[in-house]
């Protein structure tokens, strides 16, 4: 049987105080391993079927990706989407009051889940998997403000082998140049201005059933998985009602789910 000691139901005033000032806060042991066990199930179930919406390595051309489908590892999956149509594990695990409760905390009371971002088990594949650049994930998101908080639950080990998360503290309230993002958006690393904030960057590394809350202007980034197992992480964003997704948008695009 599996044991593990889990926290309580809410932020303390300090760990408000870090999230604020950083960016983000990493709540450790916070998701059951039951929890984590049913969606571990979910999601090889899925990854073996290549059932439903699946993004492949192939489609985000990232460094170490295949490049087309047809080469060797073109099927290599980088994420399972629309993990609420999964299971209902996911509608259940992100209602737990020691996740709402701490959203409630960052975002006010009424939480509003999008189902068009994040929604999703990222899956980190040894050998084909990519490096992800630094952004923001506000960057291809349209909503009334950019206040949003991405709740990243661990469901194995992650550690700076497999490519686990990298952030900026205190990026969520850059402002910056247009110069210092590329065309895609990416934070540039050869400007020299972001080198010295690039020294700052801290590592995100995780046991199952730690959560990163970060908020989604926090800039991150990741390698590839440099080790021989899979990665696996559940992802979702979150909003307050008040902070709807622009009409026409791709955020507007699917229903959301008021929790
Ligand atoms: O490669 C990773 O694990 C990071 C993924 C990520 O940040 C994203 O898809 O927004």
């Amino acid at each position: 049987m599996l044991k593990q000691e889990v926290c309580t139901d809410q932020f303390s005033a300090e760990e408000l105080e870090t999230f604020r000032r950083d960016g983000f806060f990493v709540q450790r042991n916070l998701v059951p391993l039951e929890y984590v066990e049913q969606i571990l199930h979910i999601t090889n179930r899925d990854e073996a079927a290549h059932f439903g919406d699946i993004e492949y390595e192939a489609d985000v051309q990232y460094p170490g990706a295949p490049q087309s489908f047809t080469d060797e590892g073109g099927r290599t999956i980088r994420r399972l989407r629309q993990a609420f149509s999964r299971d209902p594990v996911f509608a259940r695990l992100v209602k737990e009051t020691f996740i709402l409760n701490r959203l409630r905390q960052l975002l006010g009371d009424q939480i509003v889940m999008p189902l068009a971002h994040h929604n999703c088990v990222m899956t980190k594949h040894p050998r084909y998997s990519s490096d992800t650049g630094w952004h923001r994930d506000t960057r291809y998101w349209s909503f009334s403000s950019s206040e949003l908080i991405n709740v990243w639950i661990a469901l194995g080990s992650e550690t700076e082998a497999n490519g686990c998360l990298r952030l900026l503290p205190g990026s969520h309230k850059w402002e910056l140049d247009a110069g210092q993002l590329d065309a895609r958006r990416f934070f540039r690393d050869d400007v020299s201005q972001n080198q010295t904030l690039l020294e700052t960057a801290t590592t995100a590394e995780l046991n199952a059933g730690d959560v990163v809350f970060f908020h989604a202007r926090c800039f991150h980034s990741a390698t590839r998985n440099y080790s021989d197992q899979t990665k696996y992480s559940a992802v979702f964003t979150f909003r307050s009602l008040d902070n709807p997704p622009m009409p026409g948008s791709r955020s507007a695009e699917l229903p959301e789910l008021l929790l």
